[in-house]
């Protein structure tokens, strides 16, 4: 499955119970970064749109920043003699490892400067475990430890979630999933996120699963205000 091959929902009025999670939008994950995504920064005035739809309406803006501590194990310079990109899983790290990014703290792990952060009524760290990572906006890798993100969009009342930013086959994709799993409705704005691609395949596995467990894909120009 490719991305073209998503069902795409048109015309999506933004709802009293919406919130916007806007993913990892950080200097790293930026096609010069130190994990690079390519393309990571065209879709970076789209998403300050959608935020501005959000905000002029008065609905929720979360934004997520991973935030690792130095040696994190994630990381392929945390074991010895493993290069970025190789296969390792073990509870909580995986399926491969990664170039050190986002440590707490530095220029790489800071919002790319063109986002538009003030609409933001959140920011969530993530990652910050030093043996357990964290795609998801919800749960750590360990699938139980919880970031609070739920019960904090629950608090507000939020029902439906839209979810954008990168990585789209990592953290946008698990985010996705978590949050159907916790009980919310989640539209997956596609043109507004991409992916790493690594290891091979990844992106038609992941569009798949979503497809499957229910997840609305949309793109940003369908998403309207309501009055
Ligand atoms: C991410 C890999 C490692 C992401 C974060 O934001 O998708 N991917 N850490
Ligand atoms: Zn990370």
């Amino acid at each position: 499955m490719q991305i073209s091959d998503v069902k795409i929902k048109k015309d999506i009025e933004i709802q009293p119970n919406d919130a916007l999670i806007i993913i990892d939008m950080q200097n790293d994950f930026m096609p010069s970064g130190a994990l690079p995504v390519a393309e990571g920064d065209i879709i970076i005035s789209d998403v300050n749109q959608l935020a501005e739809k959000f905000h002029n309406t008065g609905n929720c803006i979360v934004l997520t920043q991973d935030w690792h501590p130095t040696g994190h194990h994630s990381f392929a310079s945390a074991h010895e003699g493993k290069e970025p990109y190789e296969p390792y899983s073990t509870e909580g790290i995986g399926p491969i490892l990664w170039p050190d990014h986002c440590v707490q703290g530095t220029t790489g792990a800071d919002f790319h400067p063109d986002l538009d952060t003030t609409f933001s009524n959140a920011i969530i760290h993530k990652g910050t475990n030093p043996k357990i990572d964290s795609y998801s906006a919800f749960l750590e890798n360990d699938k139980k430890t919880e970031t609070g993100l739920s019960g904090y969009l629950r608090t507000l009342g939020v029902k439906r979630i839209f979810v954008c930013g990168l990585a789209l086959d990592y953290c946008v994709f698990s985010s996705a999933i978590d949050g159907k799993k916790l009980e919310f409705e989640v539209v997956f704005v596609i043109d507004l996120t991409k992916p790493v691609g690594a290891p091979e395949g990844i992106v038609s596995n992941v569009l798949e699963e979503m497809t499957k467990e229910g997840i609305i894909f949309t793109n940003s120009g369908e998403i309207q205000k309501h009055q």
